[in-house]
């Protein structure tokens, strides 16, 4: 199928040294995608092309802050100059901070959006002029069950993640004329460093999300390949400003009383 096909696409993974960032970078590079990948942690970034490498992909690493812009801008034209074009921008670095509203330092609530709203509107802006120029690009953002709902201790992320839904469906809006793509992908509940805390066996929030989840089971980094590609390819030309959730069907339920 053609239209899946990335060869000769150069593919910017924000975030990309591990986890679901990691994942949908080898669905990229599976489909011929050649990966820009950027990060923060020197150690984590070697270890990550190490990965690449040794799978065969071709595979660049940037560490820069994606909230500084001055930093940002000053790297995006480094790789556009060491790599030509970028063909895909997928803004998957994120963090989150778990604390209850009523209590959370405004400094962590200001963190959490910058890096996972204010980061994403940088790096789209700063990427999005070489599209323009070459009239097609496609740009992805990693959103969120909580782009859709709202659970104790997350309200930062979900107020970023939220924004970052309504943030694709307006630069797809602006940019669309250009025969550029913005969309998005929302993860449900994936096995990564970032759940682990809440994952644990026997932890009550991990026999809730199994249960919670029609499928049943946490999601496998691996399984947001898919969408990715879909999303990163011709396959998608006329798709904007969506958000598809793999999420294992939890959006699609209220869910199941534990006796069931
Ligand atoms: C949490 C989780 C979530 C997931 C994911 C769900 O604390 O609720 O970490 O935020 O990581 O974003 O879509």
């Amino acid at each position: 199928m053609t239209i899946f096909n990335l060869h000769n696409n150069i593919a910017v993974i924000t975030g990309g040294t591990h986890g679901l960032g990691m994942a949908m970078a080898e669905g990229l590079a599976q489909a011929g995608a050649e990966l820009v990948i950027t990060g923060t942690t020197p150690d984590k970034m070697d270890a990550a092309l190490k990965e690449y490498h040794d799978k065969g992909y071709k595979a660049t690493g940037y560490l820069f802050d994606v909230t500084n812009e001055i930093e940002a801008e000053k790297f995006v034209q480094k790789i556009l100059a060491t790599h030509g074009k970028i063909d895909i921008l997928v803004n998957n670095a994120g963090i989150i901070k778990r604390e209850i509203a009523l209590t959370m330092p405004v400094l962590d609530f200001r963190k959490v959006i910058d890096v996972d709203l204010v980061g994403p509107f940088i790096m789209s802006q700063l990427v999005v002029k070489n599209m323009i120029e070459r009239k097609e690009g496609k740009i992805i953002n990693i959103c969120s069950m909580m782009s859709e709902l709202g659970r104790n201790s997350v309200s930062a992320y979900a107020a970023a993640k939220g924004g970052l839904k309504m943030l694709t469906r307006n630069l797809a809006t602006e940019w669309a004329p250009y025969n550029i793509q913005v969309n998005g992908i929302g993860p449900g509940y994936f096995a990564t460093s970032q759940t682990e805390p809440i994952r644990v066996d026997g932890h009550p929030f991990n026999e809730f999300i199994i249960n919670r989840t029609p499928a049943a089971r946490w999601g496998n980094p691996s399984d947001l390949a898919g969408a990715a590609v879909f999303l990163a390819s011709k396959a998608s030309d006329f798709v904007n400003g969506q958000i598809i959730y793999v999420d294992g069907g939890i959006l699609a339920t209220i869910g199941k009383p534990s006796n069931e």
